[in-house]
C-alpha cells in the first residue's frame, strides 16, 4: 500500500508523452494517449465533475449533450489534475514553449441516447480570443466510449489549414457579450475560409478521419487548430463523460476577432489589462510550468 499523501499519489498519476507520441502530435496535429492518468484519479475527476453536473457555473449548459467551463480551480481535486507539474511538462514539450500556463477546462456530457444531428466539426481556436501557435488541449475521457458513443474524432494535418468560421454546435445563437471589450475587436476575416467544414464523416476514408476508442482514463493531446467532432452518442444506456485542458505557451496574445463568437469566458477579468496583441496575462490562468 503507498504511503504518499493523496495529494502526490494524485501528481504522479499523470504520464509523460514519449517522444514518438510527440513526434505524431507534431505531424497529425492530434495523438491519442492511452493510459494517460491512472484509475484512480478518473474516479477523483468524475466525483468532482458529477458534484459540478449538479451545480453548474454561470457558463454551464443545459440538455442531454452539455458543457461547462472554467470551474476547475475552483474545486480542489480538479485544481490539482489540471495544475500538475507532469501535465503542465507535457504541454510545454507538446508547444515547444519555455513555458506552459493553465488556460481553461472544459467539460462535455453526453447522456445516453443524445445523438447530434450531422456532426459539429470545428476548431477551437477560433472560438477563443487569442492568437498563437503555443495552444494546446488534453481531452480525457472518463467512461468507454466508441465512434458510437460519441468518442472524439479528429481530420489529421487539418490543423496547418485555414480556420472555419465559429458556429454553435446546436443551431443555438451563441451568446457572446463582450462588454465594453467589444469595441476593441479587429477585423479577422481574412482569417476565415469561404467554406463550410465538409461532412468528414461522409467519407472518413478521404480525409483520413481518426476515429479512435477511448477507455476511462485514455486522452487526445490536440492542437487547437485541428478540425474535431464527436457524431452523438448513439448508446442507449451508457452517458459519455470528457474533461478538457487547455494550455497556452510563450507565443499566445489576446485577440478579438470582430463579427465572430468570441467566448467571453475566457477573457481577462475586468480589473485586468487587456489589449488585441499582448501576451496572454490574468490571474485564472497560473504558470504551470517551469
Ligand atoms: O467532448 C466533446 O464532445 C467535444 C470536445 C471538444 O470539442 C474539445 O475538447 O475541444
Amino acid at each position: 500500500m503507498s504511503t504518499q499523501p493523496p495529494e502526490d499519489r494524485t501528481r504522479q498519476a499523470v504520464r509523460p508523452v514519449s517522444d514518438d507520441e510527440l513526434e505524431t502530435y507534431w505531424a497529425d496535429g492530434v495523438v491519442k494517449l492511452p493510459g494517460f492518468v491512472s484509475a484512480s484519479l478518473v474516479d477523483t475527476i468524475t466525483a468532482a465533475l458529477d458534484t459540478q453536473i449538479q451545480n453548474p457555473s454561470r457558463w454551464g449548459g443545459t440538455g442531454k449533450q452539455r458543457s461547462d467551463r472554467c470551474f476547475g480551480l475552483q474545486q480542489e481535486p480538479l485544481r490539482r489534475y489540471l495544475l500538475d507539474d507532469t501535465l503542465g511538462h507535457n504541454a510545454a514539450r507538446a508547444m515547444r514553449s519555455p513555458s506552459a500556463n493553465f488556460f481553461f477546462d472544459h467539460m462535455f456530457l453526453f447522456e445516453p441516447d443524445a445523438p447530434v444531428d450531422g456532426h459539429y466539426w470545428h476548431q477551437d481556436l477560433p472560438y477563443w480570443p487569442v492568437e498563437g501557435d503555443h495552444i494546446v488541449s488534453f481531452w480525457l475521457s472518463l467512461t468507454s466510449c466508441s465512434p458510437e458513443s460519441a468518442a472524439l474524432k479528429f481530420v489529421p494535418g487539418s490543423h496547418a489549414s485555414g480556420f472555419y468560421r465559429p458556429k454553435s454546435f446546436d443551431g443555438s445563437e451563441l451568446d457572446g457579450d463582450l462588454g465594453e471589450r467589444a469595441a476593441l475587436a479587429i477585423d479577422a476575416s481574412n482569417e476565415f475560409l469561404d467554406e463550410e467544414p465538409p461532412a468528414f464523416h461522409d467519407d472518413p476514408e478521404r480525409y483520413g478521419v481518426l476515429e479512435f476508442s477511448y477507455e476511462p482514463g485514455d486522452a487526445v493531446m490536440f492542437n487547437t487548430r485541428v478540425v474535431h467532432s464527436s457524431g452523438g452518442n448513439r448508446s442507449k444506456d451508457a452517458r459519455r463523460l470528457a474533461y478538457s485542458v487547455r494550455f497556452f505557451g510563450q507565443d499566445a496574445r489576446h485577440t478579438l476577432r470582430r463579427g465572430v463568437f468570441q467566448d467571453p469566458a475566457l477573457l481577462p477579468h475586468e480589473d485586468e489589462p487587456f489589449a488585441v496583441g499582448a501576451p496572454m496575462q490574468s490571474r485564472s490562468w497560473p504558470q504551470v510550468y517551469p
